[in-house]
Parts: C-alpha cells; sequence; structure tokens
C-alpha cells in the first residue's frame, strides 16, 4: 500500500514537471514580434469591367480588374505590408498563375530572385514586365509550358501585363525583409520582426505610399494601422 502511494507521488512529480516544460515559453530576448498591420480605406471600390475579345472559352466574355478592393470596415486588400529593414528574414517566394486571363494572385511579394510564372489556362499568353531597376521581360508563354523561373534581383514594384490579353493587369513588389499582402480585411501580417524600431511601409497600387516607425517587442504583437487617401 505505501508502496503505491510512493509511486503515484513519483509519477504525479514527473507529469508536472512535463507540463513545465511543454507550458508557454517566456519570450526570449533574441526572439522577434509580430507586426499586426491593419490597411483602411475610406473611399469607394474601383472595378473595371472589360468586354472580352478573345479567347472568350478560357478568358469568359467579360473580366474584372479590381483596382481597389474595400472589405469590412474600410479594409483595404491588396496592399503590400513590409518591413524592408528587418533582418535575417526567410526568403519569400512568389508563384503568379495565369488563370482565366488574370495574374493570380492579383498583387504578389518575393524576396530579391527567383520567383515561379505558371501558365494553367491551356493557352498562349506573353508576360510583358515595366520596371525601371530590373530589367524588363517580354517573354511568350505557349500553353505547354507550364512554368517559367524569372529572377527579379532589385527591390522595386513590378507592373505585370500580357501582350495577348490587353487586359491583364498583375504587381510583382520584390521586397528587402519581410513582406505582405493585406487579405480582403485590409491586414496583414509580418511575422518573426526583428525587436527594436522598424520602418513599416505600405504601398497600393493606385493609392500610393506610407511608412511609419513601429517600435517591435519580441514575443509580442505590435498593431499598426494605416488609412490610405485617395488622390
Ligand atoms: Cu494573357
Amino acid at each position: 500500500m505505501r508502496k503505491t502511494v510512493v509511486a503515484l507521488t513519483a509519477m504525479a512529480l514527473v507529469g508536472s514537471a512535463v507540463m513545465l516544460a511543454v507550458g508557454p515559453r517566456r519570450a526570449g530576448a533574441q526572439g522577434g514580434g509580430t507586426v499586426e498591420v491593419e490597411v483602411k480605406y475610406n473611399g469607394a471600390p474601383v472595378v473595371e469591367k472589360i468586354k472580352v475579345n478573345k479567347d472568350t472559352e478560357k478568358c469568359g466574355q467579360e473580366t474584372a480588374i479590381e483596382k481597389v478592393v474595400v472589405g469590412a470596415n474600410k479594409g483595404l486588400a491588396n496592399a503590400v505590408v513590409s518591413a524592408p529593414n528587418a533582418k535575417g528574414a526567410k526568403p519569400i517566394k512568389a508563384v503568379v498563375d495565369q488563370h482565366g486571363c488574370k495574374f493570380v494572385p492579383h498583387v504578389s511579394v518575393m524576396s530579391p530572385g527567383e520567383m515561379e510564372l505558371k501558365n494553367s489556362d491551356d493557352i498562349l499568353h506573353n508576360i510583358h514586365t515595366y520596371s525601371t531597376a530590373n530589367a524588363a521581360i517580354n517573354k511568350a508563354q505557349p500553353k505547354f509550358k507550364k512554368t517559367m523561373t524569372e529572377k527579379f534581383d532589385k527591390p522595386e514594384v513590378i507592373k505585370l501585363t500580357c501582350d495577348v490579353h490587353s487586359w491583364m493587369l498583375g504587381w510583382l513588389a520584390v521586397v528587402p525583409g519581410i513582406a505582405a499582402v493585406t487579405d480582403k480585411d485590409g491586414v496583414a501580417k509580418l511575422e518573426n520582426v526583428p525587436a527594436g524600431k522598424q520602418k513599416i511601409e505600405v504601398w497600393h497600387e493606385t493609392l500610393g505610399k506610407q511608412e511609419k516607425d513601429v517600435d517591435v517587442k519580441g514575443g509580442q504583437t505590435t498593431k499598426v494601422s494605416f488609412e490610405m487617401k485617395g488622390k
């Protein structure tokens, strides 16, 4: 009987030791923090409807180019949010698909380096980029070429168009540091941002650019909010 009690006590001790080990870890001084960025826009959405005159079996009879997407609580989607000076960030790889004669996603972020361009439409597309720091690309992507790898080494925002389908429009932000694109509610999270003062930038294709300095705390989420102004 006594033996059983000792054994049970020992088991309980082992149990609590295990619980301590898996309990919440305290924020390490070396760890980064999260910056939750909310981007708002107090204006109306802008959607251009365009009649399609080509490849309608893949592209549809009509297409919509969503230039300003505003969601719940005035959240602005498709804005690039970044901490451009954050060091030691994991590289972000972009994959842009040409699907339904649209660039999907409409806005992407990538670290300087390589990205993938897909053609899942089974028709000819011709990627044509507009940029200043990186060399422009003007290249056919026939239907059998499902993936192409392209390289953009210099930070800047690159405009994507297609010479076959004049309405196709996309944006590729080459960003050093940590970056993300806001969701339908206008929110983007930057993870593992080094603690300390960080510059946070926001870019939108028609509403321009803004920046703010944020004091990032290790192991914590810092919220920052931007309001984009119409032009
Ligand atoms: Cu195209």
